[in-house]
């Protein structure tokens, strides 16, 4: 039998969080490998390990699996969260952009400079209101199911939960015109490997400060 996934990153969301939630919801036990120097990147990167010289970079299955959505498509796959047949897949597929374009965008707001920061953090907010949470709540109500695709849980929902935790993290009462979103986020949060993965001391990174930010950006540049 296969052993664990094992994720190597440095210590912060980035582009691997997406990663864990989905492990996390699709019940696989994971193990992490954080690297802490820029030596440590380069180590993997002389071994041969990272196809692209970048991170995220997970072993599974025999396999050095890099570029996130590749890596997120195999384990949506692998444990049945892309639907039923290709219809499902398109429309899983279109939920999860909308919700990484949403996603990046708050990743990226702490490398954005000072000064330019309250203007985009406006933007993102806007975004998420008037362009993104207005989609996921009219499908919701369209179909009244309790999840966005095929009546099953799909990566679609497990993407859309982690982008509203984020948003939240911006402003704790995004989802006020929101409340099937609301019901939404309970219902999801509440499967059992979510549920785990969303309890203090659980493998789930924090919102990244301005000393892990400063300490990422030490090992890339
Ligand atoms: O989605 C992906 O995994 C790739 N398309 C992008 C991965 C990426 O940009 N990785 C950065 C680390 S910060 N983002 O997670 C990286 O390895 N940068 C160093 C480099 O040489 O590009």
């Amino acid at each position: 039998m296969a052993g664990k996934p094992k994720l190597h990153y440095f210590n912060g969301r980035g582009r691997m969080e997406t990663i864990r939630w989905l492990l996390a919801a699709a019940g696989v036990e994971f193990e992490e490998q954080i690297f802490h120097t820029k030596e440590d990147l380069e180590k993997l990167r002389k071994d041969g390990s990272l196809l692209y010289q970048q991170v995220p970079m997970v072993e599974i299955d025999g396999m050095k699996m890099v570029q996130s959505r590749a890596i997120l498509n195999y384990i949506a796959a692998k444990h049945n969260l892309c639907g039923k047949d290709p219809k499902q897949r398109a429309f899983i597929d279109m939920y999860c952009e909308g919700a990484m374009d949403l996603n990046e965008m708050i990743m990226m707001l702490p490398l954005k400079p000072a000064d330019t920061k309250e203007k985009e953090l406006a933007t993102i907010l806007e975004k998420a209101t008037t362009r993104y949470f207005p989609v996921f709540e009219k499908v919701l109500k369209d179909h009244g199911q309790d999840f966005l695709v095929g009546n099953q849980l799909s990566r679609a929902d497990v993407q859309l939960l982690e982008c509203i935790l984020m948003t939240e993290e911006l402003k704790a009462d995004i989802l006020s015109k929101f409340p099937l979103l609301k019901a939404f986020k309970a219902r999801i949060s509440n499967i059992p490997t979510i549920q785990k993965f969303l309890q203090p001391g659980n493998q789930r990174k924090p919102p990244p400060t301005e000393k892990s930010v400063a300490a990422a950006m030490k090992i890339f540049y």
